[in-house]
This record gives structure tokens, C-alpha cells and sequence, in this order.
């Protein structure tokens, strides 16, 4: 799962960036050929730390994200522009975005309107794309009725300023949509990058409603205080946490929301070798979670023995989960729970 890090010029991109996945920016920019730098991100994760403590594994295979940040294009973007125009492709294929709302001190901008401009250029973006389609669909032979009538909704929709993720679409239509990657649709989770003094900040409650309207959530990141953390052994990073009034960094709460965001799900395989954390969509079967895992699994796939992490985290092992009869026989048409241990039966 990859997430695109965007935002107005000097938001603090970079500096999130940084503070998320440990990686100082790349120095310069405006090479428009290789613009993007991945980052990897572990989701910290309590209930995999106890089934490592618990097996005594010898590996701990946490869940892994991506997130992207963008060397600015200073040839493209306008003074005060929302977003960098030139950007736009290179978000579309990403399954999530990180919007970033700076806050710092010298850089203070009220959340609402900042948030509205960013949406508004996506919101732009998805309506010419859609307008453009619906243009190509008049010279098209086929029967495209049901297209045409699904895009036309899409355009009235953008037309009132509304980001497509606040409409409800049908199995179909979020099917002949699947190759769009309309951008206002993604799941989007709003950055706020402000000082350290004002990370617990609350928003208010308009604040507050006018995000929830448009599908999105906020999270507040004083970036440049955890960007610095990364900087600093394990007792150093405690000190200014200690200092800081926090007990963990704040990033490792943010992965994890944006985790939920993306609509994900955690099972475990765990024993003696490793204790290995996967995600998967949520609804995904016991055969997709088989997939997840291996391809020969999924095919030679028999049975799946699960157990629910509440379950496990009370016996504290899999002999008495079984004399408890808590160990259940599942087949590949199971729906996955978040939690689910499981070990795959298989045959190749
Ligand atoms: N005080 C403070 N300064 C910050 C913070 N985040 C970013 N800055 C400063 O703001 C400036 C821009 O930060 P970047 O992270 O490079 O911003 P960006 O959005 O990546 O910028 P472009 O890629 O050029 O669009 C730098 O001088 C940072 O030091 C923060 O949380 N606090
Ligand atoms: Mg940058």
C-alpha cells in the first residue's frame, strides 16, 4: 500500500516525510524524471510484540507501508498554489494520500480553508478527467450507456465542489471505475504539521464537522520535533519525548491511523521461526489471506486454523487454545477477522 505525501510548496512535506520514515529529504529537486521517494514505514503493533514474547520467536515481521514524498517542480507551481499541478499523475496510481497542512510557527494557516483549496484541486482534477472521458465516449461504438450515466453523476457531483469519496457508488460503478484513480476519491488523511507545544491541540467542533463531511480525518504532527527523534540514540529520543510530555513518538500513531484509513486489517501467523504481522483488505476471505502469504498456499489450500488474537492473548498458547476449544476449523470462503492468528493447512 503506498500513500502519496502532498500539500502546498513549503508545507513541511518533506520534514513528514522525514519524521515518518527516518529518511532525510532528498537534497535539490526539479529533476522531473525521478520526482518520487519511497519510504518504508513499520506499523507498530503491541499484539505482535506479545505473540513474538509469547512463541519466543527469533523474527518479528511487522506490517509495512509506503509513503512517497515528491521533489518540488518550482518551473510548475504558481506562487500560493494548493498543490503542484505536475504532481497529478504521479498521484493517481497511489492508494491513499497524506495531505499536509502546515501550522508552524511563521507558517499558520487556518485548516479549513487550506484543506478546501487542496480538495478543490483534486476535486478539479477528477471533473476534467471525467469530462474529457465523457467527450471520447460520444465517438465510441460499443454500448456505453451505462458509463456515460455513471460519469454524468460523477460530474454533477464535482460540479457542487463535492470530492468523490462522499458518494455512494454501486459494486458496477466502482467497477468501471477501478482504472481511474480518481483523485478525490482516495482515502486522504489530513497532516496538520505544527510545533511541539501544540500537537494535543483540539480541533473545534465546525472544524471538526467540516472534515467529517468530506470523508476525512485529521491527525496533528509536530514534524520537525519527530523528524529530529530519528536523529538520537534510544536514550536521547526517550529524554525528549520525556520532555515533550509523550511516551512514544507520535508517528507510530499516525502510520497506525492511516493503516485504518486505507480500509486494512491485520492477521498473524506466528510461531518459534517468526512472528510475521500481514494486512489485508477488509471482507478479504481465509483464501485470500492464504494468497497474502504465499501463492502455493492459496492453491494448495486445505483449511485455515484460526484463532482470535483475544482469544490467544488469554491461554497464552496453542495447546490450551485447543483443549479451550477456541481453535476454529475454517474454509477458504471464511471472512477474515482483524486479529485472526492462523496456520494454513495446504497440500502442493
Ligand atoms: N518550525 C518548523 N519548521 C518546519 C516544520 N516543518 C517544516 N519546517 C520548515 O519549513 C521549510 C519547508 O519544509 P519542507 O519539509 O522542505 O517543506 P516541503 O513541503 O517539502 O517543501 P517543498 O518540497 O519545497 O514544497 C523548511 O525550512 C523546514 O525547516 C515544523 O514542523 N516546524
Ligand atoms: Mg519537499
Amino acid at each position: 500500500m503506498k500513500s502519496g505525501i502532498i500539500g502546498a510548496r513549503g508545507a513541511g512535506k518533506s520534514t513528514v516525510f522525514h519524521a515518518l520514515a527516518g529518511l532525510a529529504p532528498i537534497a535539490g529537486g526539479g529533476d522531473a524524471k525521478n520526482r518520487a521517494r519511497p519510504g518504508n514505514l513499520k506499523v507498530a503493533d503491541p499484539r505482535l510484540d506479545f505473540l513474538e514474547v509469547t512463541y519466543g520467536s527469533k523474527k518479528k515481521i511487522p506490517v509495512e507501508l509506503t509513503v512517497v514524498d515528491f521533489a518540488p517542480n518550482p518551473r510548475e507551481q504558481k506562487e500560493g498554489a494548493a498543490l503542484d499541478p505536475s504532481l497529478l499523475p504521479l498521484i493517481r496510481d497511489l492508494d491513499a494520500l497524506l495531505i499536509v497542512i502546515p501550522e508552524f510557527a511563521g507558517r499558520e494557516t487556518p485548516l479549513i480553508p487550506a484543506v478546501e483549496s487542496v480538495e478543490g484541486e483534486l476535486v478539479f482534477a477528477d471533473f476534467d478527467q471525467a469530462e474529457r472521458r465523457l467527450e471520447r465516449l460520444k465517438k465510441e461504438k460499443g454500448n456505453v450507456d451505462f458509463e456515460r450515466a455513471a460519469l454524468e453523476r460523477c460530474v454533477k457531483w464535482l460540479e457542487e465542489g463535492k470530492p468523490l469519496r462522499t458518494m455512494e457508488m454501486t459494486a458496477q460503478e466502482l467497477q468501471t471505475f477501478s482504472s481511474f484513480g480518481f483523485l478525490s476519491r482516495k482515502p486522504a488523511l489530513i497532516v496538520v504539521n505544527c510545533d511541539a507545544d501544540a500537537a494535543t491541540a483540539a480541533l473545534s467542533d465546525a472544524e471538526h464537522q467540516a472534515l467529517v463531511a468530506r470523508g476525512l480525518e485529521v491527525f496533528r504532527l509536530a514534524a520537525a520535533f519527530e523528524a529530529e527523534l530519528w536523529e538520537l540514540d534510544d536514550a536521547g529520543q526517550a529524554e525528549l519525548l520525556r520532555d515533550a510530555g509523550l511516551d512514544r513518538p507520535a508517528r507510530e500513531r499516525l502510520i497506525t491511523a492511516l493503516f485504518h484509513h486505507l480500509g486494512l486489517l491485520t492477521f498473524y501467523t506466528a510461531g518459534e521461526p517468526e512472528a510475521h504481522a500481514w494486512s489485508l483488505r477488509r471482507g478479504a476471505t481465509a483464501l485470500e489471506a492464504a494468497a497474502r502469504i504465499h501463492s502455493d498456499i492459496a492453491r494448495g489450500f486445505i483449511r485455515a486454523e484460526v484463532v482470535g488474537y483475544e482469544d490467544f492473548a488469554e491461554l497464552r498458547s496453542d495447546a490450551r487454545v485447543r483443549e479451550a476449544g477456541k481453535l476454529r476449523l475454517e474454509g477458504r470462503d471464511y471472512v477474515m477477522r482483524d486479529g485472526d492468528i492462523i496456520h494454513i493447512r495446504f497440500k502442493v
